[in-house]
């Protein structure tokens, strides 16, 4: 299937990302992108294209013109305040403190940031661009006709809010898509996120619309990142009371249960008259993901390919998280094999 991907990924690899106290190599690292590229290519899969600049008006309807703004120029605020590091906060606005944009990088920075463990580099807004880029060219090959496409996208996006920036994420690829096809004139969307971790992002994004249904299967919040949003009883607000659906699984989860919870989730893309997909295709769901704790193989990418064609709709395949470095080309790739093969 027609694939996007950008070699402006690269600009952004943080030296460090902070976990157990110490700055250590981060998971989302480059070679997951090399990885999946060699991937495409040993399953006969067409080479991956540039992908078409994201207008600014579609990031606009995702993000906040002040979120936009802060990441375009967080790293030349924060050099110019002359640190000698990556940048990350130290502050945040938590509970009973206001929620007001500070003019200061190091107060932005804590406004903004949802998660400690994603620094911003000098090349970060022009990676999150391009893999908007993909995204966006994804969904436009998807608008024109095509069943599926592939956004080989990095860095990742679905924490990625409004106006929320962590957990690897900046700009929500899989919510431009979704906006994208839309704007397109699917009149609903279903973004179905099959990451390890929940896609707080997204659902925050869509909560309150149902125009783009959210379903997420994921590890308990209680036990898993992001911790603090992703729980079954979130079911949308206002007219999106009930776009909105999360299955929370807990540590050890099987292919067995994983796949029924999949199986109940596609059941409801269908019944809410979806008239196209986007995929968040996170593969650290593999049992030996180094930071999740499903027991998923290499062919259950396959069979999740197969259910997802089974809907019949157009879908868009956007990469999220894998960190298991050397399956996450095998990984990912099966589940666009399987589609393809299970395809009518
Ligand atoms: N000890 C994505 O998969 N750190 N982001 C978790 C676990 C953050 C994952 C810490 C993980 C972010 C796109
Ligand atoms: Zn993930």
């Amino acid at each position: 299937m027609k694939t996007f991907a950008s070699s402006d990924h690269r600009l952004h690899f943080p030296k460090g990302e902070l976990e157990g106290g110490v700055m250590v190599r981060p998971y989302e690292c480059p070679e997951r992108w090399e990885h999946i590229v060699a991937a495409l290519h040993l399953a006969g899969q067409p080479v991956p294209e540039q992908p078409l600049p994201v207008p600014h008006a579609l990031l606009a309807r995702v993000h906040t013109d002040d979120y936009l703004a802060f990441l375009a120029s967080a790293w030349d605020d924060w050099t110019a305040g002359g640190y000698p590091g990556e940048a990350l906060p130290t502050v945040f606005p938590a509970r009973r403190m206001q929620q007001r944009v500070p003019n200061a990088i190091d107060g932005k920075l804590g406004y903004y940031a949802l998660a400690l463990e994603t620094a911003i580099t000098a090349g970060t807004w022009r990676a999150a661009l391009s893999s908007a880029s993909c995204a966006y060219s994804a969904q436009q090959t998807v608008s024109d006709g095509a069943t599926a496409s592939f956004a080989l996208c990095r860095p990742p996006g679905h924490h990625a809010a409004a106006d929320l920036y962590g957990g690897y994420c900046f700009l929500n690829n899989a919510a431009i898509a979704a906006e994208g096809l839309r704007e397109a004139g699917a009149a609903r969307v279903a973004v179905i996120d099959v990451d390890f971790h929940h896609g707080n992002g997204t659902q925050d994004i869509f909560y309150d619309r149902d125009d783009v249904l959210f379903v997420s299967l994921h590890g308990e919040p209680k036990e898993a990142f992001p911790h603090f949003l992703g729980y079954a009883d979130e079911t949308g607000i206002g007219a999106g009371e009930g776009s909105n659906l999360n299955y929370p699984l807990p540590p050890g989860c099987t292919w067995k249960k994983w796949s029924e919870a999949l199986d109940d989730a596609l059941s409801n893309v269908t019944s809410r008259g979806a008239e196209a997909v986007v995929v968040s295709l996170g593969v650290d769901t593999f049992h030996d993901d180094p930071i999740s704790f499903f027991t998923l193989a290499s062919d259950d990418f396959l069979r999740i390919g197969e259910r997802i064609a089974q809907l019949g709709l157009p879908t868009v395949f956007v990469m999220e998280g894998g960190y298991a470095v050397a399956e996450v080309g095998t990984n990912a790739v099966n589940v666009l094999v399987g589609f393809e093969g299970a395809v009518a």
